[in-house]
């Protein structure tokens, strides 16, 4: 960086997008120079050629940055860096980890609520955890009725599907010190439903932030958003966390069925034993999920076995509206079979990425088959 404030720095330099609003983009540039400087936050424009493309820039990209002005403190996006993840929903790119925080109060605990975001972030192939927010509510008639029910969604999550949970509650400094822990130098996003408490997470967590939050008197209900922008803000601890706008519902009326049943880790222990390879687990002949349900109800829990049925509804009206089930979904994942191989997902490339390689997808299109002319695993192996 030049040495005298006053100049524009002519080099081009890289950053990272902090957050995006009103068509300029804040990026974070990192201090160089001897004696560390400070991160200084650009407003940036697109270069018009990144606009032309239509080169989508996001929360959390890496980006290269020129016409850097250090006194107006603007700058111009000219080019975007490969991502190594990316969310659909929140919109944000190249997180460690995301942190589905969910009500265990305020309303009620809703499992398939839950199951629906974790669906969401497996999709998304990023690593998850769960935070169990406003967990100093609940019935004080019942103590032990509460502790079962703690003790029962640890169960299910922690200990059968591997995913890390911790109870939150703003009132609780050790449950604080305890989600600082699990973001210490990492990159994180909080995601969850509107009202869950991310945003008072982030207050309690730097209270200097003064971050919106919903009013106690409104009656949570789904709909309303106090939180508008997906904005990635920098916390003591080398901690990066990403506050973001709730949901009010998921869906998965955008998603291929084949992906929804690649999201459901528990069925990886007896996928292998049915019939057919591209068994969906609903009523097939000879399915090893069904069986595995028939004799030992515990293999796959309950709870999530219903909402898995209520997401690959919403999956196949999909698929039943877009026939050619090869079609991009929003995860940018396409579901192919060839012919004696896995799955393969093909990962959605950047514009400009995809206008070098077309041919080279073209041609991996065409060497694979469409789900739909998939026949039964029989037919493969002869
Ligand atoms: N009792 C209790 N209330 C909480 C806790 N965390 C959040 N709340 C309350 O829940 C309400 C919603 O909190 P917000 O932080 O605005 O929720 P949000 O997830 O950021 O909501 P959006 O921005 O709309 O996505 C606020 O009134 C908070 O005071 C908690 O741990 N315990
Ligand atoms: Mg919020
Ligand atoms: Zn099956």
């Amino acid at each position: 960086m030049t040495n005298n404030p006053s100049q524009p720095i002519t080099k081009p330099l890289s950053g990272r997008v902090l957050k995006y609003h009103s068509n300029l983009f804040t990026v974070e540039v990192q201090g160089s120079g001897r004696h560390i400087k400070p991160p200084t936050h650009y407003q940036c424009t697109l270069k018009g050629l990144l606009k032309k493309q239509e080169t989508s820039v996001i929360t959390g990209d890496y980006v290269l940055l020129d016409n850097l002005d250090p006194i107006n403190r603007t700058a111009r996006i000219i080019d975007v860096k490969p991502r190594q993840n990316q969310l659909p929903r929140p919109k944000i790119a190249n997180v460690d980890q995301v942190i589905i925080v969910h009500p265990f109060r305020e309303p009620n605990f809703d499992y398939e609520q839950l199951n629906r975001f974790l669906t969401h972030a497996a999709l998304a192939e990023v690593n998850t955890m769960i935070c169990m927010s406003k967990s100093d509510l609940g019935d004080e008639t019942d103590p032990e009725g509460i502790r079962q029910e703690k003790q029962a969604i640890i169960a299910l999550y922690e200990t059968g599907l591997q995913i890390p949970v911790i109870f939150t509650s703003i009132h609780d400094a050790t449950s604080l010190m305890a989600l600082k822990e699990k973001i210490k130098g990492k990159i994180s996003v909080l995601a969850g439903l509107s009202g869950a408490g991310k945003s008072s997470l982030l207050n309690r967590l730097n209270p200097d932030l003064k971050i919106k939050v919903q009013d106690v008197s409104e009656k949570i209900g789904r709909g309303t958003h106090t939180t508008r922008h997906v904005e990635l803000i920098p916390l003591a601890g080398n901690i990066l966390i990403a506050d973001t706008p709730g949901f009010s519902n998921l869906k998965f009326d955008n998603t291929l069925p084949q992906d929804i049943e690649a999201a459901f880790p528990e069925f990886a222990l007896y996928r292998s034993q049915c019939a057919f390879s591209n068994c969906l687990h609903l009523d097939e002949t000879d399915c090893g999920v069904l069986k595995a349900i028939t004799i030992d109800p515990a293999s796959i829990h309950p709870l999530r076995y219903t909402s898995y049925q209520a997401i690959m509804a919403e999956a196949l009206q999909y698929k039943a509206e877009h026939q050619s089930s090869s079609q991009k979904n929003e995860y940018g994942q396409k579901t192919l079979h060839a012919k004696g191989k896995e799955t393969k997902q093909i990962t959605r490339l950047k514009s400009k990425a995809r206008e070098g390689s077309r041919r080279t997808l073209k041609q991996d299109l065409d060497a694979w088959v469409d789900e739909e002319d998939m026949n039964a695993k029989e037919d493969l192996d002869t």
